[in-house]
């Protein structure tokens, strides 16, 4: 880190964070960012110290019982990292390799993240160790009933609200919000998002962090004077956020040739078909192995290999943190590639960021491209407040507004502090410079 001031901040949250490896990359990759506005604005010095420690972590037990009748224990977390901007707002993930760090370094990107939309919501996150792959029904039902036990004391629409990441979907919602309104006897929709339209949620939800990040490309490719039409893109993912990212691409004239789960990546030169893609993942729950039996010849699956080295115009990583390392950056330099943009939450790592920058590859950073999902969770509130809802145009129409906002206050940003066409800066700075201006405001809390 070129500013010394900034360097020993982030020493510090090393020494203070000890093994949160994710955390530490999040931190420093806003920190790297902010050398320009430390020179400009000394005084912003002891809020991004504050901003670096969360405001409340919870941690906490979940047991629970399996279906052969054993006891099962899990940890669950919730860390409340800011609430300048509004009540702590961010995703609950489930999945076993969540720990701390993971939940921490997700709690601070939603912080930037959330004040880019321009909405008022603070920063959060939360989730299990608990692994919803090859349980019953019954099993999540009851392991989400334990958890929300525990959790339904920290949060409430003023508070904190909490929605779904990965592992955590609309079945998952149903169980936890059904056991906060009987635990509170409150019918209180603002305290969770992403819930089911029968009942609270709002059109859009679902696909808004796909439709979203598709939104945000489409208007880097303006920006350089292209467009969608007749390009090949690669998506990893087969989850909420990739399966929608491939419905909009399609619906903008690309072609998705290839998607992937933790089982290995398909690639469909004809196009991935949607349909069969969705029955597969989303109603059978199944691996991309059925898909590509179903699909027959035509689409092939690799199980050892990098989705990376197919050939792309477009990538959009929609799987998980550090998916894309340097030697992929490489192959998608190598190939052509023309935009990164990341879907999932830090899926770039910093070498393989360093490739992409070196070869001019346009990047597009997750803060920014993957904020439309919780830009519509914000939105799913407003509805719930006011007790109405919105048809799916409207909404849809305010998410692509959104998203065209963040990406001008990317490029204003990035070109105000010198750094033309950097996304990276232009997020980090935009949505640090919103916080902590309303972070001095309060003074020292
Ligand atoms: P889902 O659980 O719906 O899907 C996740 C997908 O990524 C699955 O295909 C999964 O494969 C794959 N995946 C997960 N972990 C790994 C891993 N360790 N290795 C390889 N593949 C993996 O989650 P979402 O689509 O909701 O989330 C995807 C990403 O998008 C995450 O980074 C999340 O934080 C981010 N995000 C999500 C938002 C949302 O609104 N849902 C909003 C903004 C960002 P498998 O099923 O085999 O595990
Ligand atoms: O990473 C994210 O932005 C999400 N998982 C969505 C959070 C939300 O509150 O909708």
């Amino acid at each position: 880190m070129v500013d010394p001031t900034l360097q020993s901040l982030f020493d510090e949250v090393v020494a203070r964070n000890p093994g949160e490896d994710e955390f530490h990359q999040a931190v420093r990759e806003v920190l790297d960012s902010l050398t320009p506005v430390a020179g400009k604005h000394p005084e912003y010095a002891s809020v991004i110290q504050r901003l670096c420690e969360p405001e409340r972590q919870i941690i906490f037990r979940v047991p629970w019982v399996d279906d052969s009748n054993t006891v099962r224990i899990n940890r669950g977390f919730r860390v409340e990292f800011n609430s300048a901007l509004g009540p702590y707002k961010g995703g609950l993930r489930f999945h076993p390799s969540v720990y701390l760090g993971i939940v921490k370094f997700l709690g601070f990107e939603q912080i930037f993240k959330n004040a880019l939309t321009g909405l008022p919501i603070g920063g959060g996150k939360g989730g299990s160790d608990f692994d919803p792959k090859g349980c019953s029904e019954g099993e999540v039902m009851r392991f989400c009933q334990s958890y929300m036990t525990e959790l339904y004391r920290h949060i409430g629409e003023y508070t904190d609200v909490p929605a779904g990441d990965i592992g955590v979907g609309g079945r998952e919602v149903g169980y936890l919000f059904g056991q906060y309104k009987r635990i509170t006897n409150r019918y209180e929709s603002g305290v969770f998002t992403g819930k089911g339209m029968a009942w609270g949620g709002s059109q859009v939800r679902t696909e808004a962090t796909g439709f979203g990040t598709v939104f945000f490309v489409e208007e880097m490719l303006k920006a350089s004077g292209q467009s969608f039409d007749g390009r090949r893109v690669v998506v990893s993912g087969a989850g909420n956020v990739a399966v929608h990212a491939i419905e909009k691409v399609h619906q903008l004239g690309g072609t998705v040739v290839a998607c992937s789960d933790s089982s290995g990546y398909v690639v469909d030169e004809e196009g991935i078909d949607l349909g069969l893609l969705r029955q597969v993942k989303e109603v059978e729950r199944g691996r991309m192995a059925d898909y590509v039996e179903r699909r027959g010849q035509g689409a092939h699956l690799v199980s050892d290999g990098s989705i990376w080295d197919v050939p792309c115009d477009v990538a959009l990583p929609c799987a998980t943190q550090n998916e894309l390392d340097e030697r992929a950056a490489s192959a998608l330099v190598h190939n052509g590639c023309l935009v990164v943009a990341e879907g999932a939450n830090m899926p770039t790592t910093p070498a393989a960021l360093a490739v992409l920058r070196e070869a001019g590859v346009r990047f597009g950073p997750g803060k920014a491209a993957n904020a439309g999902g919780v830009a519509t969770s914000a939105l799913e509130m407003q509805q719930n407040a006011s007790r109405d809802s919105w048809s799916f145009e409207y909404t849809e129409n305010r998410l692509g507004e959104i998203m065209r906002g963040i990406h001008d206050r990317c490029l204003e940003t990035a070109d105000e502090y010198g750094m033309p066409d950097d996304y990276v800066a232009g997020a980090n700075i935009a949505g640090f410079t919103h916080v902590a201006d309303a972070m001095l405001a309060f003074g020292v809390i």
